[in-house]
């Protein structure tokens, strides 16, 4: 295995309920408008990938005329990933347990660690900075840098193009379906460790589906095994090279 591709939201970081979601809602009050997004609704407005497009697609859904949401998304979106930076340097945003420790064990093995999310470089960046300080990330890519969001295959084959590696030899960690989707049509194998918001996504692509990294005195448990890595609730260098046997 050369590399392992990493999405992050949701998957090396909680950043969902209590970051994002709260950047947006203090972006709305800032702005006089009267829109609040609830944990529960959340979970469903989190199926457009990419806040901007979140938030265009909401007012839409609200009866905002198409002038004024050109206006205003971008704007609320600007304003919306300075909040969450500040979130983030406040430490409102926890890295998901045994996350660190399977990056760890990557780095000692001369695995190429690489990122591919559709959040913004803004705040991705302070995030890796703050709650993943010694990892050295290959390469990033945000949002910003790609044409088509997830569920498109962009941000995963851009990845690949910019470490000069092929697919027979980098594994994907998703949370989401729509991640899922993405890594799957660029033709990576992905293993999904579900949260709260995406435990019940359809994940029947999956190669491999936890609840959770695990750790040794603590396994997550094992939702989905397709690929028969037999593994225990730990997810480690050898469960992903696993996937890589296909
Ligand atoms: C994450 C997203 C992002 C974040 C918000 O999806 O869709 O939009 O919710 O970040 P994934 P921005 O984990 O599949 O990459 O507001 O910066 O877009
Ligand atoms: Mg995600």
């Amino acid at each position: 295995m050369e590399a392992v591709i990493f999405d992050v939201d949701g998957t090396l970081v909680d950043s969902e309920r209590d970051g994002h979601r709260v950047a947006f809602n203090l972006a709305f009050e800032e702005f006089g408008l009267p829109y609040r997004w609830s944990i529960e609704e959340y979970g469903d407005l989190l199926r457009t990938t990419g806040g901007q497009r979140r938030i265009d697609r909401y007012l839409a859904a609200e009866g905002v005329d198409e002038a004024e949401r050109a206006r205003l998304a971008p704007a609320l979106h600007r304003r919306k990933t300075a909040i969450m930076s500040e979130l983030v340097e406040e430490g409102r945003v926890d890295v998901r347990p045994g996350a660190r420790r399977l990056l760890d064990e990557l780095a000692s093995e001369d695995v190429v660690l690489a990122v591919a999310t559709t959040g913004s470089r803004g705040w991705v960046e302070a995030l890796l900075e703050r709650l993943l300080r010694g990892v050295t990330f290959g390469v990033v890519v945000c949002g910003d840098e790609v044409e088509a969001r997830k569920p498109d295959p962009e941000a995963f084959t851009t990845v690949l193009a910019k470490i000069g590696t092929d697919a027979w030899t980098t594994a994907v960690v998703e949370d989401s379906h729509e991640g899922l989707a993405a890594a799957t049509s660029a033709g990576l194998p992905s293993a999904v460790v579900v949260n709260g918001y995406t435990r019940d996504h359809d994940l029947s692509i999956a190669a491999l589906v936890l609840d959770g990294f695990g750790e040794p005195d603590a396994p997550a448990e094992v939702l989905a095994d397709p690929a028969g890595t037999g593994c225990r609730g730990v997810l480690d260098l050898a469960t992903l090279a696993a996937l890589l046997r296909r």
